[in-house]
């Protein structure tokens, strides 16, 4: 961070500049996870960018979650999370998921219980007028790390007692003879809200993935509704091609 290193001229604007070299020192490993910044002033003095430069380029940094910033301590390297290659084609539940990979699984309740149907829900269900959902709200956690928020939502028929989910979901099914066995899955991008990054701990903004899930009983009767917003930087999701006969 010498003045040398930032141009007026061809690297573009100058915070863009400095965004550009803290990210590089990330990516490159000689700014590590839990490092701790200097602070606006000394980072000032070395590059002899202003000070406003800095704390916008910083801001951008924090932004896209590459630094974070604790209030009285400074700001910090963000923690990386290890990414998990998910396969898409076994219809699994996450504790499954997880306990194959040798990890810890924990979930945090946000919601449970009977509720009366919203109408998306009673379209994904086929449910009747008068009919209840029983709705789960669970923040999906791996050895202490918040990768998703999972909301499903399961005819009242199917699970009248949503008290009842301990750890799995499926285990429960399963146990009641009541496991899917095909489901219909879509995956889409989403940036999350204020909300829903602050239960994934991760800045407002960032990348996010939007999976649906309808799960049916070999009967085709459908078991559950589950819309989820996966971590970005945690998954990638992977898919065996076959040519077509
Ligand atoms: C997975 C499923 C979710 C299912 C859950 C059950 C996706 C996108 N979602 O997270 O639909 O309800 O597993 O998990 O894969 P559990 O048995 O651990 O409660």
């Amino acid at each position: 961070f010498t003045p040398e290193a930032f141009s007026d001229s061809s690297g573009g604007p100058l915070y863009v500049q400095l965004h550009r070299r803290i990210a590089d020192a990330i990516a490159s490993g000689r700014l590590k996870p839990g490092d701790n910044l200097p602070p606006e002033r000394d980072l000032a003095a070395m590059s002899g960018l202003s000070r406003v430069t800095i704390r916008k380029g910083v801001e951008a940094l924090v932004a896209s979650g590459q630094l974070v910033q604790k209030r009285g301590s400074g700001t910090f390297v963000a923690p990386q999370v290890e990414r998990l290659e998910q396969a898409l084609s076994l219809l699994t539940s996450f504790t499954e998921d997880m306990e194959r990979r040798g990890r810890r699984v924990e979930s945090r309740w946000i919601a449970r219980g009977l509720q009366s149907p919203a109408p998306e829900e009673v379209m994904a269900l086929g449910l009747g007028a008068n009919d209840l959902v029983a709705r789960l709200e669970r923040v999906r956690m791996s050895d202490g790390v918040p990768l998703a928020i999972e909301r499903a939502s399961l005819p009242a028929t199917v699970l009248p007692d949503p008290d009842a989910v301990d750890r799995s979901l499926y285990a429960l099914l399963e146990a009641r003879g009541k496991r899917p066995v095909r489901a219909v899955q879509r995956i889409s991008a989403a940036n999350l809200i204020a909300r829903d990054a602050d239960l994934l701990g991760v800045p407002p903004g960032v990348a996010g993935l939007r999976i649906e899930r309808v799960s049916y009983l070999p009967n085709g009767q459908v078991v559950e509704f589950t819309r989820s917003l996966y971590r970005g930087d945690a998954y990638d999701f992977a898919v065996e091609l076959k040519l077509s006969p």
